[in-house]
C-alpha cells in the first residue's frame, strides 16, 4: 500500500501553508489519513537544521554548503516522516520540497545541477511527489501578505526584489518542464477560490476512479 504525495511550491507569501491546511481538511473529511509537513523541517532533526538555514548562519558558507544542509535536512525528513507515512497508505502534503532546492539553490544560487540531482537521488529515493502545486502570485502580492504578518524577515525573504522576480519565473519554467507532475495555480484570488481549484485538480488527478483502457483482443 502506498499513499499519495503532494507538494506545494512557489514564492514567499504565495499561500502554501494556507492551502496545505485547507486541502488536508478536505481529504480528512473523506476519511483519508493525511500527514501535513514542511521543508526545511518536518522531523526533529530537520527542524533543528531549519533554524540554522533560515537565520542566515549557513549563508556565509556559500550556496553549495547550504544545498548540502538542505539535503541533510531532507534526508532526515524523508526517512523519519514521509516514507513511513506513505508506506502505511497515508497521504503526505508537504509545504516545499525538492523543487525549492532546484530553484533557490540551483537556479538562483547557481549550484551545479549535477550536485543537486545527485543529492536528490541520495535523499529522496522513490519518495517523489506525484503531484506538485506551484502557487503563482505577483511578487508584490506575496510580499504584501508576508509583511502583513509583521514578523522578522528570514534569510530568503530579505533578498532583493529582483531575486523574487526571477524566483517566480523559475518556478513557472519548472512547471512547464514537468507538466505531468506540476499544476500551476493562480494564487492571487481568495484562499477559498484557490482551494477550489486545487481540489478540482486533486479529484481529477488522484481521486477519480481510474478507467484503464484495455486494447480489444484480436479474434483468433
Ligand atoms: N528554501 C526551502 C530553500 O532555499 N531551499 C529549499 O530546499 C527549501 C525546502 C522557507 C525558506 O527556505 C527556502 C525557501 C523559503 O525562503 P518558510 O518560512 O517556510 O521559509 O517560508 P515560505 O515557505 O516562503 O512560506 P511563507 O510562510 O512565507 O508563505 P506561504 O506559506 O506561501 O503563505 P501562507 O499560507 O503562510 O500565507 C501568508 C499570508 O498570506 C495570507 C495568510 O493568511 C498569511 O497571512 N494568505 C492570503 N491572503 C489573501 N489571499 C490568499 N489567497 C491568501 N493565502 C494566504
Amino acid at each position: 500500500m502506498r499513499g499519495s504525495f503532494i507538494t506545494f511550491e512557489g514564492g514567499e507569501g504565495s499561500g502554501k501553508s494556507t492551502q496545505v491546511a485547507l486541502l488536508a481538511d478536505r481529504l480528512r473529511l473523506r476519511g483519508i489519513e493525511v500527514v501535513t509537513t514542511r521543508e526545511p523541517g518536518g522531523s526533529p532533526g530537520a527542524e533543528a537544521m531549519r533554524l540554522l538555514l533560515l537565520n542566515g548562519v549557513i549563508k556565509p558558507l556559500g550556496p553549495t554548503a547550504e544545498t548540502m544542509i538542505f539535503a541533510a535536512a531532507r534526508d532526515d525528513h524523508v526517512q523519519t516522516t514521509i516514507a513511513p507515512a506513505l508506506a502505511r497508505g497515508a497521504w503526505v502534503i508537504c509545504d516545499r520540497f525538492l523543487d525549492s532546492t532546484r530553484i533557490y539553490q540551483g537556479v538562483l544560487g547557481n549550484v551545479d545541477r549535477r550536485i543537486i540531482r545527485a543529492l536528490e537521488r541520495a535523499t529522496v529515493g522513490d519518495a517523489m511527489p506525484g503531484l506538485t502545486f506551484v502557487l503563482d502570485v505577483p511578487v508584490e502580492v506575496g510580499f504584501a501578505r508576508v509583511s502583513d504578518r509583521g514578523q522578522i524577515k528570514d534569510r530568503f525573504e530579505s533578498e532583493e526584489i529582483e531575486f523574487h522576480i526571477q524566483l517566480r519565473e523559475a518556478f513557472l519554467d519548472l512547471a512547464r518542464d514537468e507538466p505531468k507532475r506540476c499544476v500551476v495555480i493562480d494564487a492571487s484570488q481568495s484562499p477559498e477560490a484557490v482551494a477550489t481549484r486545487i481540489w478540482l485538480a486533486v479529484v481529477e488527478r488522484l481521486l477519480k476512479p481510474r478507467t484503464t483502457k484495455t486494447a480489444p483482443r484480436a479474434a483468433s
